[in-house]
């Protein structure tokens, strides 16, 4: 199976990206998590981006904060789908600002950007790309939507059974 890269901007986004990584695991997905600079290590950035496809890679993860041109780098480099988290709490505009640097791609480069510290769905959208070719990856995100859709339902029970409880005074 193709491998996923994790890639952060800085060692203090991993508590927003660390469920990345859970889920990728969950899914026995091979992986690699790195941290790496669009502005601090740009010349690693671009040769990691460049050398991702002969080195294993099926698509890139990239969390960055703040003025979050990681994504963007990656995606420049190279041709592998390429999937940007902007990165919330850092200290920047409450994570527009990383929101904004991470979606407002040129034509051309695209980010699939997913939302401000949505890190669990970064990996999902991960394991979807390689369940195109994938048949058994497909078949675990088929059971985790089947799981989810049991637990919604769940919930609603136990919410209508509170809602009559309510009408009934008890
Ligand atoms: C971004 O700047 C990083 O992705 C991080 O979100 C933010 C702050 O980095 P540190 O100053 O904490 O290293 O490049």
């Amino acid at each position: 199976m193709k491998k996923v890269a994790v890639i952060m901007g800085s060692d203090s986004d991993w508590p927003i990206v660390k469920p990345a990584v859970e889920t990728l695991q969950s899914l026995a997905i091979p992986f690699e998590a790195k941290v790496m600079s669009a502005h601090r290590t740009p010349i690693a950035a671009m040769e990691f981006a460049r050398s991702a496809r002969e080195n294993g890679f099926g698509a890139l993860i990239a969390a960055a904060g703040k003025a979050a041109h990681l994504a963007g780098v990656l995606a420049g480099n190279t041709t592998l789908p390429v999937i940007g988290i902007p990165i919330g709490g850092n200290g920047g505009l409450g994570g527009l600002d990383a929101l904004l640097a991470t979606v407002q791609m040129p034509s051309g480069i695209p980010v699939a950007t997913v939302a401000v510290d949505g890190a669990k769905n970064a990996a999902l959208l991960a394991a979807q790309i390689l369940g195109v070719t994938d048949e058994t990856m497909a078949q675990k995100l088929d059971a985790l939507r089947e799981e989810m859709t049991l637990a919604i339902a769940e919930k609603n029970a136990a919410l209508q059974q509170k809602l009559q409880e309510k009408r009934s005074g008890a």
